[in-house]
């Protein structure tokens, strides 16, 4: 017994010594120390033996079953240890290979102009809300003195949402302006007012180098005690003189919007003829950039704001203008065609 047992062992262990590889040594194990392994076998067998034979053989074989485990760990330990030292070999930093290109992405310039927009209305005492894209036709027309069949509405040209009330009407529609948004701020708030409302427009109507369907406004708005028509035009010089520069020319025109009065648009001499006329600027030498003016008193009596105490001014600007003139951008429908040759230059 004494004799076999010895062999088993040296056996084992020579095979053992000279496996390098995990899945080998699994099956060593189960060879030797498996349900039916040979060391095993022989524990098993042992019931066979004499009495007198069986508890020394008994302690020998129990002893070789130990040995031969604790062997088996250390090789598996060692192995495992090997292949930990190979694969962080292998994962070595390389410095002389070529390094992976890390695509950045960047802010489309309309994000760009309108927070460079709002920070200069910030800097003079503005804050900034944003309201809904789809609208009533209250907020966008009627609160703002265009009833229904008013001429007026022929300057916006909607897009209406395909929904009808109990009483057979389309209420609802893609906002054409801003301007809503003064009717939503004065309903929740009271003067002082001071504040910026930007956000997506929608319009029906045919693009050109200096109109498309979507585009971005600004809508500005204050309300207080004693505000004339010198702080509108004192806002809105300051915020070209900041934007475009001291040496840009800005012209004032008297201009027809039902929610204000009086009205006036703003413009901006053109940045591609300088004042002569051409292409872009539809031959006026005149970039317009916004309109603007005094709140209607009705305006302000529909939100309970007395016109005997308080006034107003309100602009709506239009955001693409704002980087057509300053970059010298002569197609507005470049800002969202997706051409990455265009957008990459911001
Ligand atoms: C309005 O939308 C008024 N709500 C502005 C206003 C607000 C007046 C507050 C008085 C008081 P208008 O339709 O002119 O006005 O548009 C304002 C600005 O938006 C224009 O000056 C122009 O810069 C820009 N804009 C107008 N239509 C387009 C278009 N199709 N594409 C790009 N920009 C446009």
């Amino acid at each position: 017994m004494t004799k076999t047992l010895e062999e088993i062992k040296s056996r084992a262990l020579d095979e053992l010594r000279n496996l390098n590889d995990l899945n080998e040594i699994e099956a060593w194990r189960v060879g030797y120390l498996g349900r039916k392994g040979t060391v095993t076998q022989l524990l098993r067998g042992l019931s066979s033996l004499p009495i007198e034979e069986r508890r020394e053989a008994g302690a020998a074989a129990n002893n070789l079953k130990s040995l031969l485990e604790q062997a088996l760990a250390e090789k598996q330990e060692s192995l495992r240890k090997a292949e930990l030292d190979k694969l962080v070999q292998q994962s070595r930093l390389d410095v002389t290979l070529p390094g992976h290109h890390v695509q950045v992405g960047r802010l489309h310039p309309t994000t760009k102009i309108l927070r460079e927009a709002c920070a200069v209305f910030v800097a003079m005492g503005f804050e900034v809300v944003e309201g809904p894209e789809v609208e009533w036709d209250y907020y966008n027309f009627e609160a703002l003195n265009i009833p229904r069949n008013h001429p007026a509405r022929d300057m916006w040209a909607t897009l209406w949402i395909d929904y009808q009330n109990e009483a057979g009407e389309r209420p609802m529609l893609l906002r054409t302006h801003t301007s809503p948004m003064q009717i939503r701020f004065m309903e929740k708030r009271q003067p002082p007012i001071r504040v910026v409302m930007p956000g997506k427009v929608y319009r029906h109507e045919a693009t050109d180098a200096t109109h498309e369907s979507m585009f971005y406004q600004i809508e500005g708005l204050a309300v207080d005690k004693g505000i004339s028509m010198a702080h509108l035009k004192g806002t809105l010089y300051e915020f070209a003189r900041r934007l475009f520069g001291r040496d840009r020319k800005v012209r004032f025109r008297c201009d027809y919007f039902p929610f204000v009065e009086p009205g006036v648009d703003m413009a901006i001499d053109c940045f591609i003829c300088q004042g002569k006329g051409c292409r872009v600027c539809g031959d006026e030498g005149w970039i317009e950039i916004l309109g603007a003016g005094m709140v209607h008193p009705d305006v302000l009596r529909r939100v309970n704001y007395d016109p005997d105490v308080y006034t107003g001014f309100a602009f709506g600007m239009g955001l693409e203008r704002i980087p057509m003139l300053k970059y010298g951008i002569d197609d507005i429908r470049l800002f969202y065609s997706n051409d990455l040759r265009f957008l990459e230059q911001f």
